[in-house]
């Protein structure tokens, strides 16, 4: 089934925040943020800015009613700034005028001085100076300390790797207006609606069922809406609160891109000891995470760092040691692989630096670690159902490693100027919020007379398609045609107490309370249809539109049943309701079970590299993945090629820089390089292993929006093997994003 909403997204007819039609007597928006990094507000005069013409009001903390708050996990963040400033694009007061230019025009209008105070952006600065976000954490299996006694190899060192900006093609923005009472309606951009709505009833001192968060859908977030999101729907409520007016705020790109979190950077040590027969013996990792400002989800990012520090190996002995470092930087946020990527990065690099010093290919080392049934990651988690060495396998049949290694050489020895190389990137990805309470999800199901279906969730379409997979779902279930099906926006007042849309879990949990909801009603009509058709409901199947008795259809149609179920005063509207069953986790002891089930798979990449100028190319990119049984594998290709390719960039390309003063350099498309059409590889291959899929998994299929960017992990090793190729002094480093400058260095550098 092609996704739902390709026509209308082709054709230009889907709707995001900035195309909602807007009510009579709508003002607009825009934050006036600060200009520097770290200091203390010791004049603020919004004078000259209110009295140009058209400027409605400006709003600041002091016009909070209720608390000045929107730290979700610790409350450690203003949504305005008080007397303290903490980054560079830290609102500070939110202006409300009849046009955006007026809003725009007028931020220029207001005088700030502020007593500027050195900020801190690096995270072992930080660290050093006691700055943390939160207590650090460590997780820890076997013993580290008289493990390295049995290794014949160790090896120890440093990783960096960078941020990353998610560059949604739809920018932030909410749209509020009040409806009767005194509540209100926020339209918002965000992949959290509860999260706008709690909040935003806290900032405004009134109750949850006061505000109503309604989403269609988001032109992209990839992590950069789950909580940052929220600030700006609770800025327009805040206007609306006080205004009794709509106000709509949409950030413009440079804006957004200097006003939000990112990427988390992270600073790593590691030391990996190996025995003769390259078994890691002893993995030991410090991750310092750069936070920003507050914490925002740093905490649960971190935590995800840590059960992704061994990927998909296993290793006897591991000691994860994670540090979250408050620095002077916009806090920074989920995306994709949520520090999963910058963990695996890090053992990666451990063992590209083991493979180097003894002279091997790290795919050696790779191979005779992969993790396997009953081996126990470092949280206790028993591992099962494990396909690592099943994907590996495959495409070790596929593409013959070490075949391909010849002909890479046979390359290298014939060109002169062009190198290649290539990596082994093998996935292990946790399905399940780390946080178990979160693994909740319902959905409200409701049969029009007509048998047409409306379907509420709590998931958020962010263009991956999960509305796509809901509506398959629903459709299998009473066996009538999509057409018939409707996914209706994701509204807080008809699905309440969502978590957000992240994890890659929307469509397991969302799905699994549909699946639930639907299989309700279809027993009750069951029970209908077998009076109409006076036989047991138990030869009854719903499919085609029709009933069918034992395989064969009936007179009896979908739209009849529903018709005459509503005639015998039968409910046609059902709520589900899922929590994942089995998880747990004890951070007391940081042991557990908290994945419902992991997705594996294994790619090969190969790297071209243009030696004169530095630049680095993808050539090939070949994966079996294991989706379990997929029900829609063109959406989860979808996913599979975005993933990648987006990872690609972090690790060759995009470059976020700060300077001193902690101002972002990289603000616009013009300083910020993202992969682009010429970015994909000429080979492409995408096989999905064959499987029965897991039980936890929606309709046994896999959940698949974080996994595979871990794959592209795997372009920062292939271009390391193909600068190898070129400059044998190479001293090998791991500092991603692989940029051209750095190439450049790492050839030529003896
Ligand atoms: N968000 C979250 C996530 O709140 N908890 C998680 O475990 C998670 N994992 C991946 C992406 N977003
Ligand atoms: Mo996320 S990184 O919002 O799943």
């Amino acid at each position: 089934m092609k996704n739902i909403d390709s026509l209308a997204h082709a054709k230009g007819e889907s709707l995001y925040i900035d195309d909602l039609p807007i009510l009579e007597g709508t003002l607009f928006g825009y934050v006036f943020d600060s200009p520097v990094a770290k200091g203390t507000i010791k004049k603020f005069d919004l004078s000259d800015a209110l009295k140009l013409e058209g400027v409605i009001r400006i709003f600041t903390y002091k016009d909070i009613p209720g608390q000045n708050q929107i730290g979700i996990i610790i409350k450690d963040e203003h949504l305005l700034a008080e007397n303290e400033v903490h980054f560079v694009g830290q609102p500070i007061a939110f202006i409300v005028a009849e046009s955006e230019n007026i809003a725009k025009k007028a931020k220029k209008l207001i005088r700030i001085e502020i007593d500027e105070k050195e900020p801190i952006t690096n995270p072992r600065i930080a660290f050093e100076k006691g700055e943390l976000i939160m207590p650090s954490r460590s997780f820890k299996l076997g013993n580290i300390d008289t493990a390295w006694a049995e290794c014949d190899y160790v090896f120890e060192g440093k990783v960096e790797s960078g941020a990353q900006e998610h560059l949604y093609l739809e920018t932030q923005g909410a749209y509020s207006y009040t409806t009767e009472k005194g509540n209100i309606r926020i339209s918002s951009a965000t992949q959290g609606p509860t999260a706008a709505q709690k909040i935003a009833a806290s900032v405004l001192g009134i109750s949850m069922h006061k505000i109503e968060v309604d989403v269609i859908r988001l032109g992209g977030a990839f992590g950069g809406k789950e909580d940052q999101a929220t600030a700006w729907a609770v800025m327009t409520a805040l206007a609306t609160f006080h205004l009794k007016k709509p106000v709509k705020f949409c950030l413009q790109r440079p804006d957004d891109m200097r006003m939000t979190g990112k990427r988390h950077p992270y600073s790593s040590d590691y030391k990996i000891g190996l025995d003769k027969n390259l078994k890691i013996i002893a993995y030991q990792a410090i991750y310092y995470q750069n936070a920003g400002a507050a914490a925002d989800l740093s905490p649960a990012i971190m935590e995800r760092t840590l059960f992704h520090g061994t990927n998909s190996y296993f290793i006897p002995n591991v000691s994860l040691t994670a540090h979250s470092c408050r620095t002077n930087l916009p806090p920074n946020t989920a995306f994709r692989g949520f520090g999963a990527p910058q963990g695996v990065f890090v053992i990666e690099s451990a063992i590209s630096r083991a493979a180097s010093e003894l002279k091997i290919d790290a795919f050696k080392i790779q191979k005779i670690n992969l993790l396997k049934d009953n081996d126990e990651f470092s949280f206790g988690q028993i591992a099962s159902e494990v396909e690592a060495r099943n994907t590996w396998n495959l495409l070790e049949e596929k593409i013959h490693f070490s075949s391909k290694n010849i002909e890479i050489d046979k390359f290298n020895s014939e060109n002169k100027h062009f190198k290649k190389g290539m990596a082994l990137m093998p996935i292990c990805f946790g399905i399940s919020f780390t946080n178990t309470v979160m693994n909740h999800a319902r959905c409200l199901v409701h049969i029009y007379q007509d048998g047409s279906v409306g379907i509420s969730t709590g998931a958020i379409e962010m263009g991956q398609g999960v509305n796509t997979k809901l509506l398959q779902i629903a459709s299998l279930i009473f066996g009538i045609s999509a057409n018939d099906i409707k996914l209706e926006t994701t509204n807080t007042s008809r699905v309440a107490n969502t978590s957000p849309t992240a994890a890659s879990s929307a469509a397991d949990l969302n799905g699994k309370a549909l699946e639930i909801a639907c299989n309700s009603l279809v027993s009750r009509l069951k029970n209908k249809a077998a009076e109409i058709l006076n036989i047991d409901a138990g030869h009854l199947h719903f499919t085609e539109n029709y009933i069918f008795i034992e395989g064969q259809k009936s007179d009896l149609s979908w739209q009849k049943l529903i018709e005459k179920a509503f005639f015998s005063r039968i409910n046609l509207s059902e709520i589900g309701h899922y929590a994942t069953p089995n998880i747990h986790f004890d951070k007391t002891k940081e042991k557990g079970h908290p994945f419902a089930y992991h997705v594996y798979g294994t790619a090969a990449i190969v790297a071209e590299v243009d030696c004169i100028r530095g630049i680095s190319k993808i050539e090939e990119v070949t994966i079996i993945h294991d989706s379990g049984k997929s029900i829609n594998l063109n959406i989860d290709r979808g996913q599979i090629e975005g993933a990648v390719i987006q990872a690609i960039g972090w690790v060759t390309m995009e470059e976020i820089v700060h300077n001193k003063k902690g101002q972002l350099l990289s603000n616009a498309l013009s300083s910020y390089k993202v992969p682009d059409i010429y970015s994909i590889p000429k080979v492409f291959e995408i096989e999905h292993l064959k499987t029965e899929g897991h039980e936890m998994a929606i309709f046994k299929s896999k959940a698949i929006g974080e996994p595979p960017f871990i794959y592209g992990i795997g372009a920062y090793f292939a271009v390391q093997n193909a600068i190898k190729a070129f400059n044998k002094d190479y001293k090998i480093a791991f500092d991603l994003p692989f940029t051209p400058e750095k190439i450049l260095m790492a050839l030529f550098k003896k």
